[in-house]
């Protein structure tokens, strides 16, 4: 695949913690600064995806078992990244992904207790070697990520999980993050929307440099 100038980024992070919000403005921003961008998010990003996405999040379908779940996640991001983030990448366009396969170590691997080697096996066949470029890891004490969807409303199948599942996935991303540090940056996502704005719109561009 040839690239030009595009980059792929990906937004992570626990319930709550203001990716779909922080993404939008990075947009903005990546726009002024004259970049062509795509917002996309996973599970979903393509019809099939988001087909796929609606089976996932669905809460009448409780008892999901977990190699389902994995199996499900990868098929959409298969699809996704063949038509949707290598076509995209290779016309120079930035990609801004709302998760992405780290999301499945974690919440697949560390949350629910798959095999690792498992999920890396899928890893390969469907992505090769490809990865992020850059991976934002918006991080805040889980309580509060929670009080921030519950505010919002209606509830999906993950959201019904409890504190504990939800600690291990701030843990399983923070230790991904200390595994992977060339390409995350930890952002402190309980400050205030604009000085969170601010370190990410900070960390890019010193990633840039
Ligand atoms: N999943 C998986 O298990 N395996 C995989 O491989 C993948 C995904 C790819 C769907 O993801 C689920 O799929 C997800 C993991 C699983 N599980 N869950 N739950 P999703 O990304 O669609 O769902 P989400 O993580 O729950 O996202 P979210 O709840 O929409 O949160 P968010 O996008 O991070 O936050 P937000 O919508 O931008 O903000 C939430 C609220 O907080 C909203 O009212 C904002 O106005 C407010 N907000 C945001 N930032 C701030 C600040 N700084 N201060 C105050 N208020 C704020």
């Amino acid at each position: 695949m040839s690239v030009k100038s595009s980059r792929f980024i990906s937004f992570e992070g626990g319930e709550g913690v203001g990716k779909t919000t922080q993404i939008e403005r990075l947009k903005r921003h990546l726009v002024s600064l004259q970049h062509e961008v795509l917002i996309t998010r996973e599970p979903g990003g393509t019809e099939i995806g988001e087909a796929i996405r609606q089976v996932l999040l669905d809460k009448t379908l409780p008892g999901m078992h977990q190699d389902t779940e994995l199996l499900l996640m990868f098929a959409a991001r298969a699809e996704h990244v063949q038509t949707v983030i290598y076509p995209a990448l290779a016309d120079g366009v930035w990609v801004l992904s709302d998760r992405f396969a780290d999301a499945s170590h974690v919440y697949q691997g560390i949350g629910r207790g798959v095999d690792a080697e498992r999920i890396d096996q899928l890893e390969c066949w469907t992505l090769g070697d490809f990865q992020p470029d850059l991976t934002f890891l918006l991080d805040m004490p889980v309580a509060a990520g929670m009080k921030r969807v519950h505010t919002r409303g209606e509830t999906d199948r993950f959201e019904t999980e409890n504190l504990d599942f939800f600690q291990r996935i701030r843990d399983g991303y923070l230790s991904r993050a200390k595994e992977f540090s060339e390409r995350y940056r930890i952002i402190d996502a309980e400050q205030d929307l604009g000085v969170v704005t601010a370190s990410i719109n900070g960390a890019l561009e010193k990633w840039l440099e």
